[in-house]
């Protein structure tokens, strides 16, 4: 009886679905990533982020381009590198990529060895096509704040509406 010693393929390393804090196989930091046009930058924006952080060891932030809102059809008030900078400030991101267009996410969770892509409750189920490569999360959004509500007192504001 022969024996042979087979080599046994290595397993992708990532973490358990929404345990952030279990340890990654190779003991590395749990890796985070997500994705948003942050226009003025909101408690909402700063909330997602501290629960990520809650979760996983890293964050990882990509914030969508001027170019990329236009194709998406937003417009932010705040340009993009003002954006990238106040994110960047935020002390629960420890890194920020830019987000150029849609297809682009599988090529940043392999780039990045990314354990889970978080998003807002907004966006559940538009992200799991990624889930043969990583865990994908969907937190509750901050209630009563938006970008969007943000611009509206401000323009009531201004015109005396408010
Ligand atoms: N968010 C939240 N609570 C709020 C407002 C926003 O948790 N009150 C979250 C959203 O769910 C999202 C993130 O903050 O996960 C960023 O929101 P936006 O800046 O509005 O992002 P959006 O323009 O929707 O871009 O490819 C994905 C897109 O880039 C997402």
């Amino acid at each position: 009886m022969s024996l042979t010693v087979q080599a046994l393929s290595p397993e992708p390393v990532r973490a358990l679905p929404d345990m952030g804090d279990t340890p990654r196989i190779d003991g590395g930091p749990t890796i985070a990533l997500t994705y948003g046009t942050y226009d003025l930058f909101h408690i909402g924006h700063v909330r997602l982020f501290e629960r990520i952080k809650q979760r996983y060891d890293r964050l990882i932030v990509a914030v969508s381009t001027d170019e990329f809102n236009a194709i998406k059809g937003k417009k932010a008030v705040v340009p993009y590198a003002d954006r990238v900078a106040m994110v960047r400030a935020c002390r629960y991101v420890d890194e920020v990529i830019p987000e150029n267009d849609w297809g682009q996410k599988e090529s940043d969770v392999l780039v990045h060895g990314v354990d889970a892509v978080v998003m807002g409750s907004d966006w559940t189920g538009r992200f799991d096509e990624l889930k043969s490569l990583c865990d994908v999360v969907y937190l509750p959004r901050t209630e009563g704040v938006s970008s969007t509500e943000l611009k509206a007192d401000v323009v009531a504001a201004v015109s005396g509406r408010a």
